[in-house]
């Protein structure tokens, strides 16, 4: 793992541009800010994030302005861009974020006769498919002698690792129950006597219902936090009533609060908070992991189903080394979730691999962070070819 060097012997670029384009939800510019803060913070880097719309960022940092054509945020310059943008500077690395395609301007600059051109880099989506390690840091002829090479997250050694800044991780490892119950009491919940405590964060799920009901006429007492978001008519719809942020309704043996959208350090502590997290996309997928506790991912639809390749790949990798009735028990409710169907059936298996699944999420965490993290690994890609 790279400590931090003292700023003047820190060998890598000073100027690093990030462009992200924001597609839907918040999963892009969830994951652009963090990298960009943590290259800042760890690494003294000047990052410039070109951002197509600041309220997105706004929703997840409250400090953010959601029109601002310009602002300096922790240490982060936030510029709004669009294909017409006019860019006359660069550094000397610039992150295409999710293979968006930087301005026509852009390109030019890098083209120019003098110039010296950044280490030009696509972040790719992460996956846990076996094609990754071979597609990592991978170059793409782009004309003109300019190179751009491919950069993978994942979750093995052969991949460029997942974002885990070095202070989210110090302050999980203190994060107790004094933390926890301050932190619950702060957003308004107080959590049910003996229940398991469950964060809900997910797309529209036609398995929702049977899954409320699951938990409603179960023995064992549910307590399920719900972030204001997509999947809030279906839960309305099942309760039967408009609910927003700050509500709290009892059935039977569930009790369902319905929370605020939070920044996402607070998100962060949401997910240290609860015994059991849903979670979807890309960056809560990741955080939920960090959080060490058991996790079930509703993953981004794609047209053609590759989606639930993606997901198998993760299942198979995640659960390898777990004894077979606990991973039968947890790919069958997290297959099912997916699906949108079958979730209520599968939900008493996996509620009895959950402890199972408990003692080992931070096992798993470990073995994640012993592949680096990706800030730590794009500095040392961009190093050796700066060298
Ligand atoms: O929002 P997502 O579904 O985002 C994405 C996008 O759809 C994107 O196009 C797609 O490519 C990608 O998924 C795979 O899910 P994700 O990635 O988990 O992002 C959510 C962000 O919102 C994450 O940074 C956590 C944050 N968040 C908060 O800050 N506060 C909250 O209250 C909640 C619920 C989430």
């Amino acid at each position: 793992m790279l400590e931090r060097l003292p700023l003047e012997r820190e060998v890598t670029a000073r100027r690093w541009d990030v462009f992200c384009k924001v597609v839907d939800n918040f999963g892009d510019i969830g994951v652009c800010w963090r990298l960009a803060r943590q290259l800042h913070d760890e690494f003294g880097i000047h990052v410039v994030l070109w951002l197509d719309d600041p309220a997105s960022l706004a929703r997840l940092c409250p400090d953010a302005s959601a029109h601002a054509r310009t602002q300096w945020l922790h240490g982060v310059t936030v510029e709004r861009w669009d294909d017409a943008t006019v860019v006359d500077e660069l550094g000397e690395v610039l992150i295409e974020a999710f293979a968006c395609s930087v301005p026509a301007s852009v390109v030019a600059l890098m083209r120019a006769p003098q110039a010296t051109p950044p280490v030009w880099l696509n972040l790719e989506y992460l996956s846990a498919e076996q094609w990754v390690a071979g597609c990592h840091q991978l170059a793409s002829p782009q004309g003109h002698g300019l190179q751009k090479f491919f950069f993978f997250p994942g979750f093995t050694a052969e991949t460029g690792g997942l974002i885990a800044e070095r202070e989210m991780r110090a302050a999980r490892a203190g994060w107790g129950e004094h933390a926890r119950a301050h932190f619950l009491d702060s957003l308004g919940v107080q959590p049910r006597a003996g229940a398991l405590l469950t964060s809900l964060f997910a797309y529209e799920n036609d398995a929702l219902a049977e899954l409320l009901d699951a938990w409603a006429t179960g023995a064992a007492p549910m307590h399920c936090l719900v972030p204001e978001g997509r999947v809030l008519p279906q839960l309305q719809a099942w309760l039967g009533e408009a609910v927003t942020a700050g509500a709290t309704r009892e059935r039977g043996a569930l009790t369902i609060s319905v929370l605020p959208f939070v920044s996402q350090a607070d998100y962060d502590r949401l997910l240290w908070s609860c015994d059991l997290n849903f979670v979807r996309g890309e960056d809560s997928f990741v955080r939920a992991q960090w959080a060490r506790t058991p996790l079930v991912w509703h993953i981004y639809r794609q047209a053609d189903g590759a989606h639930l390749e993606k997901l198998d790949a993760w299942l198979a990798l995640y659960l390898a080394d777990l004894p077979a009735a606990t991973r039968a028990a947890a790919t069958a409710f997290i297959r099912a979730w997916n699906l949108g169907q079958g979730a209520g059936a599968a939900w008493p298996a996996f509620a009895a691999a959950l402890p199972q699944l408990r003692d080992y999420a931070g096992i798993w965490a470990e073995r994640l962070l012993a592949n680096g993290n990706l800030a730590d690994n794009l500095v040392n890609f961009v190093r050796a070819k700066l060298k």
